[in-house]
């Protein structure tokens, strides 16, 4: 399991690169340019940048999350091949520069979606939040303008300039069925994935956050049966999963451990993070220990380390704590305990399986 971190890079986060090089076992950021509309190609200028940042910290860049795919690919409209040609452009830049595997999503309009960034917990920390009833009563528009207005750093995929044609991309999705979205994601991966392939890229596609249809707007990335009617879409090593236990784990009826063993190998990328889903669906993104949420994170660590997983790994969301003001979801302290967590775990699985596999490790002094 190879350890990652996200970060929105220069003035875009609270987090430095100084302190994420400090959270034991991190090796590498994930990163985008997300001042780059969806659609449009990546400069490599641009690209190169991060790259020497990165060797500048010792953090490599082989993960980017995300390059957006522009909704006229997912709405399937003829200008679709203009902006799956940038993709492609996008892609070999992005190997050139030594990244390995591109993670992505396919959810129409939104990306995750919460209602309330700042959800105060018993322990008076924060955290991100979902209220059905507050989705089904709501317009959407009016939730954008209220997260929006409540948050200095917006969460990715709600730019307010991204969301300025949400009439009409509203409009636009009433034509497509959630048979369309399968279809017009099947072009997609058609076309892209011979050039991740010939790059050595592998893409990695994110599950839709929360997994159901919000605002009568189709998700198909929701549960096993559909992971696995997405894989055989194109048969490739380099069509895979970023594997979210959070978003995925907030549906009762997804048996994330089976995923991981039935899709092991296709799982480039994993984001492990637990939430706690009430009894009405609602749901709070907790603290990664298995027993403060409904996620047996324990057990899909196990999975992993049973399964030899060697693909990169991030913590995704935290809470927010000890007063930190950052991104939502995205502060540095509840994300490096995660790590800690994980490690923990996973050291747990190595010595009772091996002994004392990682007795050579610490033997190393550190010279001053
Ligand atoms: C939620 C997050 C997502 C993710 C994008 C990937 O679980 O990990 O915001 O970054 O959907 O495209
Ligand atoms: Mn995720």
């Amino acid at each position: 399991m190879r350890m990652v971190f996200r970060w929105f890079g220069e003035g875009n986060d609270t987090v430095s690169l100084d302190q994420i090089k400090q959270i034991p076992g991190v090796e590498g950021i994930v990163w985008a340019l997300h001042d780059i509309p969806a659609g449009e190609e990546w400069p490599m200028e641009r690209i190169m940048e991060i790259r020497r940042l990165g060797d500048q910290y010792g953090l490599h860049t082989e993960v980017v999350e995300s390059v957006n795919v522009h909704e006229d690919i997912k709405l399937g409209l003829p200008s679709r091949d203009l902006y799956i040609g940038n993709y492609i452009r996008t892609i070999e830049k992005l190997a050139k520069a030594g990244v390995k595997v591109i993670c992505y999503n396919f959810m129409p309009v939104f990306d995750w979606v919460r209602t309330d960034l700042h959800k105060e917990m018993e322990d008076g920390s924060t955290a991100l939040f979902f209220e059905q009833a507050k989705i089904r009563g709501v317009d959407p528009l009016e939730l954008v303008r209220l997260i929006n207005q409540n948050s200095a750093l917006t969460m990715p995929g709600w730019e307010p300039e991204r969301l300025e044609h949400l009439t009409s991309l509203f409009e636009a999705y009433r034509q497509v069925s959630e048979e369309d979205l399968w279809e017009n994601l099947k072009y997609f991966l058609d076309a892209v994935i011979p050039v991740a392939e010939q790059n050595g890229i592998l893409m990695a596609i994110h599950p839709d956050d929360p997994p159901w249809p919000i605002f009568g707007l189709p998700r198909i990335m929701t549960n096993q049966a559909n992971f696995r009617r997405f894989l055989s879409l194109h048969d490739s090593p380099s069509n895979g999963i970023t594997l979210c236990t959070g978003s995925l784990g907030v549906s009762p009826d997804n048996d994330i451990v089976s995923m991981i063993r039935e899709f092991q190998g296709r799982i480039p990328f994993t984001h492990i993070r637990n939430v706690r889903v009430y009894e009405n669906g609602d749901f709070i993104e907790t603290s990664h220990r298995t027993s403060d949420g409904t996620v047996d994170i324990s057990s899909i660590v196990k999975a992993y380390y049973d399964s030899d997983f060697k693909g990169y790994c991030r913590p995704d969301h935290g809470r927010h704590l000890w007063g930190e003001v950052c991104r939502p979801g995205y502060g540095l302290y509840d994300r490096a305990l995660g790590i800690m967590y994980l490690w923990g775990l996973w050291d747990a699985f190595s010595s009772q399986s091996t002994g004392s596999s990682l007795k050579e490790e610490h033997d190393h002094v550190p010279t001053a």
